[in-house]
């Protein structure tokens, strides 16, 4: 060390203390992740998304990633992506019916459990472009979005069957790998996210899954949520980028690291508007394409997103496409009554927040600004629906799905009362026009 630097670093002695005190942190504690982006409030205006799970098991119509080693055998199953040669995949038409469903973002299966990669990979050759098919599905479907103003995410499995350096392997994660790594596995994941945000970004969401297993721990997992956040500030992350889920039910135990918000699957998930939420839900059965799977009606989708928006919970529902590449159509007409019936009514839904009125057996409410949406989806026989009482005054009742509506207010309650002919199959929607701002009445 020469004189003049000596001096320099007696006189501002610091500079030798700083350095020492960037190393220790990498042993200390993580620092806390940054707080959820600014920017979530449009997404959970937007309400109602497109999952698809999709990838060569396609071919053989059985679960992705779940039916490797199981159902399928592990060596046929990895020699799927050799025949997987979709032609009739137009993005554009995907991205078209996600939007003539009323959908408003769309999360594509960049890889499941099963470890094949929809795009062009730079650290793996077990990817699309590697398949006869040749064409990366990521670049073209977030292309088609962009063009359709649809906002595009991935779903990306944290555990990877698959891939050598992951510690566990198929059937659903009871089997252990020869010689893992999972140092090597972590550095894998992030650069394969790198990718994904910055050669198809900006995303909306990053839909973190397959978190349960023990390599994963919550370093990695606030390691892999910086990481992620740092690449792009407002990207939205689920809670299952974090351990401690609470199975199913997609709420994280108290405490743990959550990411942005929670994931109930294949289930509604409960009224709940201190964190936001999201239902992923199969159209049919299956995530993958099932050949002939029993699709859900349109009661059953609608009711299900209007139940959804009445907890104060986005929905995403799921369609997993043909081998062929193409959503079964019986699917995408599905879709498309769903949007004519949104085009109607979905003032009622869209950017609107769940409640006063909790969900019942009778059906949910919505509110925003000085109005009340009451939607009455079992009138279970009964002449008049009887609602708790709220503080606000009512100035004006009507019926948004067409006929007359009766509105009593008292101390007691709000009783509404619907002609027969009036009431709805799907949804009949009550507006209820207060005095003053609905999100001042706590929920109840
Ligand atoms: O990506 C979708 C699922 O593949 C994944 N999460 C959603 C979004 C998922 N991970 N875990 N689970 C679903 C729950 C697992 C349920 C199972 Fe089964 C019951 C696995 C084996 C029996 C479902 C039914 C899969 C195969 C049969």
């Amino acid at each position: 060390m020469n004189s003049t630097l000596l001096h320099f670093l007696r006189t501002f002695p610091m500079l030798l203390v700083l350095p020492l005190r960037l190393l220790a942190s990498d042993s200390s504690p993580q620092p806390a992740p940054p707080p959820p982006p600014a920017n979530l409030e449009w997404w959970r205006e937007a309400r109602f998304g497109m999952f698809i799970h999709w990838g060569p098991v396609s071919l053989k119509g059985t679960e992705i990633g779940w039916s490797r080693g199981a159902e399928v055998p592990e060596a046929e199953y990895d020699r799927l992506y050799r025949y997987f040669n979709p032609t009739r995949f137009d993005a554009r038409a995907w991205a078209r019916t996600a939007k003539a469903a009323g959908m408003k973002y769309l999360v594509l299966t960049s890889k499941h459990h099963d470890g094949f990669c929809l795009w062009d990979s730079q650290y793996t050759n077990y990817d699309v472009m590697n398949t006869p098919f040749g064409r990366d599905v990521i670049k073209e479907l977030s292309a088609a979005c962009r063009k359709e103003r649809v906002v595009f995410c991935t779903y990306h499995s944290i555990c990877d069957w698959w891939h050598p350096d992951y510690p566990l392997g198929s059937p659903g994660g009871k089997s252990k790998k020869p010689s893992p790594n999972m140092d090597r596995y972590h550095a894998y994941l992030k650069n394969q996210l790198t990718e994904l945000i910055r050669n198809y970004g900006p995303l909306g969401i990053l839909w973190f899954d397959g978190e349960w297993e023990s390599p994963w721990n919550p370093d990695r997992a606030v390691d892999l949520y910086r990481h992620c956040r740092q690449l792009q500030d407002s990207i939205i992350i689920n809670n299952r980028v974090g351990k401690g889920r609470e199975d199913m039910a997609g709420t994280t135990a108290g405490g743990a690291f959550a990411g942005d918000y929670d994931t109930p699957e294949q289930r509604i998930g409960k009224f709940q508007n201190d964190r936001p939420w999201e239902s992923c839900i199969t159209i049919c059965q299956q995530w993958a394409w099932k050949p002939d799977d029993q699709l859900k009606s349109l009661r059953e989708c609608l009711q299900t997103l209007v139940t959804c928006v009445g907890g104060d919970g986005n929905l995403l529902l799921n369609v997993g496409p043909m081998p062929d590449g193409r959503i079964e159509p019986r699917q995408v007409e599905r879709l498309r009554e769903m949007g004519r019936w949104l085009k109607r009514y979905g003032k009622s839904l869209y950017a609107t927040r769940g409640g006063p009125f909790k969900p019942g057996a009778w059906g949910v409410s919505t509110h925003q600004g000085k109005t009340i949406y009451v939607h009455v989806l079992d009138w279970r026989n009964e002449e008049t629906l009887k609602l708790p009482a709220i503080e606000k005054r009512i100035v004006k009742a009507s019926l948004v799905t067409g006929g007359k509506v009766r509105c009593a207010q008292s101390a007691q309650g709000v009783e509404l009362r619907v002609a027969a002919s009036s009431r709805q199959d799907l949804d009949t929607i009550v507006k209820l026009q207060l005095d003053g701002s609905a999100s001042e009445i706590s929920p109840r």
